[in-house]
């Protein structure tokens, strides 16, 4: 199949999901065509199949904002064409699944040359729960969902809120986040000992967080979940990702006193080696859809701690692959994390579960469901 997918380019985890569904898919044989306005981050190295096109925008005095839904509906139109592709898949629907819908109506409009493409749009989370809801918004958005030709979900939570939120009633199909298990997998104590020597040279045990640091991820809690943790386990926090909050987070460091035990890490490649060496993966969201940063700990066989809103039930399984607890409950969290790492026979049972729990959603299961998704769209 001749695919073109559309997703945000940066750190967030829709492009990630949209840019390693690409690139599985490239590998499948099938063509590929991200159209975006930067090169998606994770498209590194070269993929025989994949194509990059870049929407680009033009300046205009009377253009007060830039006009990126229409540039892109008018890419979508142009790439389609020359390259006759056979399916558009818009992923986080603002403003994407707008874009694909203009772009299938001035196709099919043409009277020399009309083409039939069909366009699929994958919910990934803020678009449904947050942005989509402002007024300014929302009748687009419902629009846009119900004209769509398929829509996936990547949690049953997200398909319910989304049918109840925009009181649709369109069939949603429900294909969760996924892994490649063969990349996130624990690297051995010898390949990462100069990292664990570093971030705890006395052998203590290492809570991680890693997030865009907006205020819906609490990562506030986290840290007050470790001061509580502090006091019981000898252990350090590792904090990986950057926003808004971090400025905060790092002042309520200095006023727990606690400043000196946790590493803000910034943004960083060497995931896979810092999860290898973390013992707890903590996720107190105030809303998560699906929880992707959970799924890559969960591979290298990290339990999580996560709140217990939106789809984390569904991926974080309680008392099997880690422990759930309420938004905020910082004490519950904090007994949870204590209780794990002081009884290492339940520890490695959480922890072989979390890493089979991650293989159940690896990609060569999860993939193929997007492919037979296509097909059953494409083939109306
Ligand atoms: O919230 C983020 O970290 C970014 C956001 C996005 O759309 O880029 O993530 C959403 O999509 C991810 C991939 O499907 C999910 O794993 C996240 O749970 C979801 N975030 C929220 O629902 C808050």
């Amino acid at each position: 199949m001749k695919i073109g997918i559309t997703c945000y380019p940066t750190y967030g985890g829709s492009g990630v999901v949209a840019t390693e569904l690409g690139k599985a898919l490239a590998l499948r044989g099938h063509e590929i065509h991200f159209i975006s306005y930067a090169m998606p981050t994770r498209l590194n190295g070269f993929i025989d199949n994949i194509f990059y096109h870049e929407v680009e925008i033009n300046s205009y005095p009377l253009f007060e904002f830039p006009l990126y839904s229409i540039a892109l509906a008018s890419k979508m139109v142009e790439v389609t064409r020359f390259y006759e592709l056979d399916l558009l898949h818009a992923h986080y629907a603002i403003p994407h699944a707008t874009s694909a819908y203009l772009a299938r109506e001035i196709l099919k409009s043409e009277t020399n040359n009309s083409i039939d493409i069909k366009f699929i749009t994958t919910l990934h989370g803020t678009d449904i729960t947050l942005t989509g809801l402002e007024p300014s918004f929302l009748p687009t958005m419902k629009f846009s969902i119900e004209k769509s030709d398929g829509v996936t979900a990547v949690s049953k939570f997200l398909k319910d809120k989304t049918q109840q939120q925009y009181k649709i009633d369109k069939e949603i199909e429900v294909i969760p986040n996924f892994i490649d298990i063969n990349n996130y997998k624990r690297e051995n104590d010898e390949k990462t000992k100069c990292f664990k020597k570093n971030l705890a040279p006395n052998g203590e045990k290492i809570l991680v967080h890693t997030s865009n640091f907006r205020p819906l991820k609490r990562v506030q809690d986290v840290i007050k979940v470790f001061d509580e943790v502090k006091k019981k386990v000898d252990s350090k926090l590792i904090l990986i990702g950057d926003g808004p909050e971090r400025s905060d987070c790092e002042r309520l460091s200095r006023e727990l006193d606690i400043f000196d035990d946790i590493k803000f890490m910034g943004k960083q490649d060497a995931l896979v080696e810092l999860l290898s060496v973390s013992d707890i993966f903590l996720i107190p969201s105030q809303s998560e859809s699906f929880g992707l940063s959970a799924l890559e700990a969960m591979a290298c066989g990290v339990p999580v701690i996560s709140s217990s809103v939106g789809g984390l039930p569904e991926l974080n399984l309680h008392g099997e692959t880690g422990y759930i607890a309420e938004i905020g409950d910082v004490d519950r969290m904090a007994k949870y994390t204590i209780e794990l790492l002081t009884n290492q026979k339940r520890y490695d049972m959480l922890s072989k579960n979390a890493r089979k729990r991650a293989e159940e959603l690896s990609e060569d299961n999860i993939v193929p469901m997007y492919e037979n998704f296509y097909e059953k769209i494409i083939g109306g």
